[in-house]
């Protein structure tokens, strides 16, 4: 089982099902890490050691753990309902979303959506949002006017890995850059 295989299934553990293996988060999404690590042993076995460097050297820093390490959680990207803390600020006045070219008909239509997760996932550059774009097959970028939908009252999250989220974007905010 390689690093990035248990990494997978962390994140789907600590942000979509923690009761496929019986796990119980908080409500701010923490799990114990013991408990985790104990339950795991059926399904992909990991020891502190391992969880500690998939925590440091994970490509998004998608974990943290808590001050006395006892606890771990997903930094954002949950479907599961549970208040991870995040920071509500101003956005900068523009904001990007890669996404796959078979949404956009829809996207363009009514806007963007969060579906499963939480939030709608932005990011701050175009690179990233093409990464993310890619997960979807042929990638397309939407520019969000972020800044004018601040300027009207919608909240703005941004999470301590540096992702930035709302709760939807209404179509009047977005337009399609050509890549
Ligand atoms: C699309 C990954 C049709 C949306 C990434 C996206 C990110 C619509 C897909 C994070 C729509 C949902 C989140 C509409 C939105 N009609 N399709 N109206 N509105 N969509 O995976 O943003 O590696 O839930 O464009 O890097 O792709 O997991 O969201 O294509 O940061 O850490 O519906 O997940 O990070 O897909 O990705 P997702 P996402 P991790």
């Amino acid at each position: 089982m390689s690093l990035r295989d248990t990494s997978k299934f962390l994140s789907l553990i600590l942000r979509h099902n923690s009761q496929i293996i019986g796990l119980t988060l908080d409500e701010h999404g923490w799990a114990d890490v013991d408990d985790l690590i104990s339950r795991m042993k059926t399904k992909r076995p990991i020891d502190r050691v391992t969880l500690d460097e998939i925590v440091a050297t994970d490509d998004k820093q998608r974990y943290s753990f808590s001050a006395n390490g006892k606890l771990i959680r997903a930094n954002q990207g949950h479907s599961l309902p549970v208040d991870v803390e995040l920071s509500e600020l101003k956005p900068p006045e523009i904001l990007y979303h890669g996404t796959g070219a078979k949404f956009c008909r829809s996207i363009l239509s009514m806007g963007l959506m969060k579906k499963s997760r939480l939030y709608v996932h932005l990011s701050s550059d175009i690179d990233t949002a093409e990464k993310v774009g890619r997960r979807h097959g042929s990638p397309r970028i939407f520019v969000v006017d972020s800044g004018k939908m601040f300027n009207d009252g919608f909240k703005f999250f941004y999470s301590v890995n540096g992702v930035w989220m709302t709760e939807h974007v209404p179509k009047n905010y977005l337009s399609e850059m050509t890549l």
